[in-house]
């Protein structure tokens, strides 16, 4: 199988890391989801990253879609099949990917040049990932065990460390980060370290 990735998407991280939890090797091609001339939409007419390609040339997205696959495929657990359990992890899988979704965006709108760039835009995005760090800070003990939940919420803490190191996110936040210091040991996410 073959994922069509970028080197620092927080979803490509979540698809790799719960990869390797499975231990599902994937085959990474690096995709030109953007450019003006790519391509890359008759793959995915989304025209994002990942797209899973199976070994039968079919094509999945997008992230959520993919793990869920993969878990499926591989025997995994790392989504709980039904009841209270199951939805309270997609729930914590929303809110990494929540975080995902406003920091992504926010850091196109501050590669802008400084006159285009919109502060109230910036604002609502720096407003939803604060709000969710607090979320996230005040139901640690929620971020229990690994699975679809804790590796979104994990990639998301990577991607903010990543793109804003001046964020300090965890100077207010201790329990979070003594839970993401820990987590971000594991091989799934040392292997998938953005650059
Ligand atoms: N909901 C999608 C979001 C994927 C997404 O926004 N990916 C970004 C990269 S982080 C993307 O492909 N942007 C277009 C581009 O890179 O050209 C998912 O979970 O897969």
């Amino acid at each position: 199988m073959k994922i069509h990735a970028s080197p620092a998407s927080p979803y490509v991280r979540k698809v790799r890391a719960l990869a390797v939890e499975l231990g599902v090797p994937l085959e990474i091609v690096m995709a030109d989801a953007g450019a003006a001339n790519s391509t890359y939409g008759q793959i995915n007419p989304i025209h994002r990253v990942p797209t899973l390609e199976l070994d039968n040339g079919d094509m999945l997205f997008d992230s959520p879609v993919i793990c869920e696959y993969l878990d499926a495929a591989h025997g995994g657990g790392f989504f709980p099949p039904a009841g209270a359990e199951r939805w309270r992890v997609l729930k914590l899988q929303a809110l990494g990917d929540g975080i995902m979704d406003a920091a992504v965006p926010r850091r196109g709108e501050v590669l802008r040049p400084e006159q285009q760039q919109s502060p109230a835009r910036i604002a609502a995005y720096e407003r939803s990932i604060r709000q969710v760090l607090d979320a996230l800070e005040n139901d640690v003990a929620g971020l229990d065990g690994v699975n679809i939940g804790t590796i979104a919420v994990a990639c998301a803490l990577g991607y903010l460390d990543f793109r804003f190191p001046d964020d300090a996110w965890h100077t207010t936040r201790p329990a979070l980060k003594a839970w993401y210091d820990a987590f971000a040991q594991r091989l799934s996410m040392v292997q998938t370290e953005p650059y």
